[in-house]
């Protein structure tokens, strides 16, 4: 056996760890929809990524196991109890430790460096830049709230940073949290291979995608275009940026104006705004 040029599998290296995202919720089972399906749930399968439940109900010491509580100050609607999560908390922080403590000393995973997201509409909106940074991240504790949200306290105290999907409100924190672990899960080099880091270029140089198109060649009387199929490989890329700066005109302009295009780029999307203008 030539074990000298056997290629160790990234996941076989002593060192490797799964990047862990430690979810906090009343709703553990939602986090199914992320960890059994498509491209994360393979790689929480092959042990790329792990989602971690922890449900603030397990944490709770009263008979009713209440996790609920009232607003000091009055109004409508209840707020998740501060002692609870506060305990889910630190034992989200000690199932990394555990880890770390198996492993040789020598890795990079930074032990120790948990970081606690809340999702919130207070929150930093969530693009391609931030997630990712979080990508960069060993592991990733998720707090996701219920109700009317957490104590203000509680933000102050142990949450290192706030995230929103965007300005709108969902009933709880659980699928803007499944949303950052499907965008950063897919930025992991394992996850996906080299295939997509071509793929995810898209957003990585701050363009939208180029149209796509399959079979059949004539759809409802519409072709695809013939560039697609001349075999021309440099003339089908030249037109697919074209095609991209060209919907991030139409589409998109505060991305095109955040992008510093190379004259090349400048004469493609001249180009389109031409072609377009006269039809
Ligand atoms: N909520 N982006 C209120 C959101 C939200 C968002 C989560 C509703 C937290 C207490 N989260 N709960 N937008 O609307 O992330």
């Amino acid at each position: 056996m030539k074990t000298s040029t056997k290629k160790l599998k990234l996941t076989e290296d002593d060192n490797f760890q799964p990047m862990l995202f430690s979810a906090i919720s009343l709703f553990p089972e939602m986090f199914n929809a992320v960890s059994e399906y498509g491209v994360v749930g393979r790689a929480v399968k092959n042990e790329i990524v792990n989602i971690d439940c922890i449900n603030p109900r397990d944490f709770t010491k009263d008979r009713h196991r209440t996790v609920d509580d009232r607003p000091y100050g009055g109004g409508p609607g209840m707020l998740m109890k501060v002692e609870p999560l506060q305990r889910a908390i630190q034992a989200a922080k000690k199932s990394q430790q555990a880890r770390d403590s198996v492993l040789s000393s020598d890795s990079d995973s930074s032990p120790g460096s948990a970081k606690v997201i809340y999702l919130s509409p207070q929150g930093k909106k969530l693009d391609h830049q931030l997630v990712k940074e979080l990508s960069t991240q060993q592991h990733l504790i998720l707090l996701c709230g219920r109700y009317e949200g957490i104590d203000q306290r509680l933000i102050d105290q142990q949450v290192d940073m706030e995230i929103s999907l965007g300005d709108f409100v969902l009933s709880g924190g659980e699928l803007a949290a499944m949303v950052l672990i499907d965008a950063v899960a897919r930025l992991l080099p394992e996850v996906l291979g080299h295939s997509v880091s071509a793929i995810e270029d898209s957003f990585e140089d701050g363009l939208l995608d180029h149209p796509h198109y399959t079979r059949p060649e004539s759809y409802e009387g519409l072709d695809v275009p013939p560039v697609l199929l001349s075999g021309d490989h440099q003339a089908i890329e030249k037109w697919r940026l074209q095609q991209r700066l060209g919907r991030s005109w139409l589409k998109r302009p505060d991305l095109l104006e955040k992008k510093k295009l190379s004259e090349s780029e400048q004469q493609l999307l001249a180009e389109f705004k031409k072609d377009y203008k006269a039809k």
